[in-house]
């Protein structure tokens, strides 16, 4: 389903495209300004226009990635990361795919030297950075440097023909963005090594046994369901949901007892904003809270 399908499933119109989209060519703009990029598309949907959609869009569907890709991907985040008006951030690709992986053919004629000294693919993890939450809505093949795209995401939203897999080992190399160590993190030590020792696929349904997304979807409604996500999570306070996502993350970094600390200072820590008090106070005028993102 495209964009403006989903969007006139939701809201019964037409999500706007951010303006002037079409004909800005520079790098150089923000927020609702984004720039025209090669192969990815950006728009802003919802009923409040607050959730960033980010569409890769290459190789007919396939979605390819090398480094401009990437260099676009990042781009587009780290503006609507930067953006007060836009509060959750979507990735998404083709029905076909995801993203396929890094171009092999770019990969094939490199050498070890070329590699380190050009710093092959060094910005790829890059968007793990985000302080919004970044959705991934995954349809069709996510593969490799794909799959590892994937799991940047904070949470994963599949459509039901999903493909997760690590097939780098089938080609004489190994995941280099991530795969090993997340996929480990959030499937444990057997089923990561499995994908990671065979290159095979895992299903949409495998995928959510395993822990790797959270929900599964018909594929066209995949992109209308994360929309719905986002839009729930838009609709809490900014600033708190950024540091609910950074305690998150740092359970994937620390000890326990480090974490619970990072925990309890975040939490004390919202009692220094007025989004905390609002929220609070709110409900007990049983009304709905407006946040202020600070
Ligand atoms: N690279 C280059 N070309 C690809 C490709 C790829 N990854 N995937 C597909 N293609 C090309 C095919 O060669 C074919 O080209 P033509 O024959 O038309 O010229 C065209 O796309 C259509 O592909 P198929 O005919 O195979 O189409 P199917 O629908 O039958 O199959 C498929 C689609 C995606 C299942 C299949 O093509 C496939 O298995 N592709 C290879 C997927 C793969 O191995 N991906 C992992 C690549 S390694 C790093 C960051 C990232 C990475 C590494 C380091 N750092 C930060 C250091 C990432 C590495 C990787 O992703």
């Amino acid at each position: 389903m495209s964009i403006a399908n989903a969007g006139r499933v939701l809201f019964g119109r037409t999500p706007k495209l951010t303006r002037n989209l079409a004909q800005i060519s520079s790098l150089k703009f923000y927020s609702s300004q984004m720039p025209k990029y090669e192969f990815v598309k950006t728009e802003k949907v919802g009923e409040n226009q607050n959730i960033a959609v980010i569409t890769l869009d290459r190789m007919k569907g396939l979605n390819l990635l090398n480094n401009t890709v990437i260099n676009e991907v990042n781009d587009a985040v780290f503006k609507f990361d930067k953006d007060d008006s836009v509060s959750v951030l979507i990735l998404t690709g083709s029905e076909k795919a995801f993203a396929a992986g890094a171009d092999v053919k770019d990969m094939q004629v490199m050498d070890y030297s070329q590699a380190v000294k050009e710093e092959f693919l060094e910005s790829w993890t890059a968007i793990s950075k985000t302080r919004k939450p970044l959705i991934g809505a995954v349809n069709g093949y996510a593969l490799g440097g794909g799959c590892e795209l994937a799991l940047m995401c904070d949470i994963i939203y599949a459509g039901e023909k999903a493909q997760f897999a690590q097939p780098e080992i089938t080609i004489g190399t190994m995941p280099g963005a991530g795969g090993t160590q997340r996929l480990t993190r959030n499937m444990g030590l057997s089923k990561a090594m499995e994908m990671v020792l065979t290159g095979n696929y895992m299903n949409a349904v495998e995928a959510e046994k395993a822990g790797l997304v959270s929900k599964i979807f018909p594929p066209d409604q995949l992109l209308a369901e994360t929309i719905k996500l986002a839009e729930k999570i838009a609709s809490h306070s900014p600033l708190i949901i950024s540091m609910a996502k950074k305690s998150v993350h740092i359970a994937y970094e620390t000890t326990l007892k480090q974490g619970l600390q990072f925990e309890r200072t975040s939490f004390y820590g919202t009692f220094a904003t007025a989004d905390r008090k609002e929220g609070m106070t709110a409900f007990v005028e049983k009304r709905a809270p407006k946040y202020i993102n600070e």
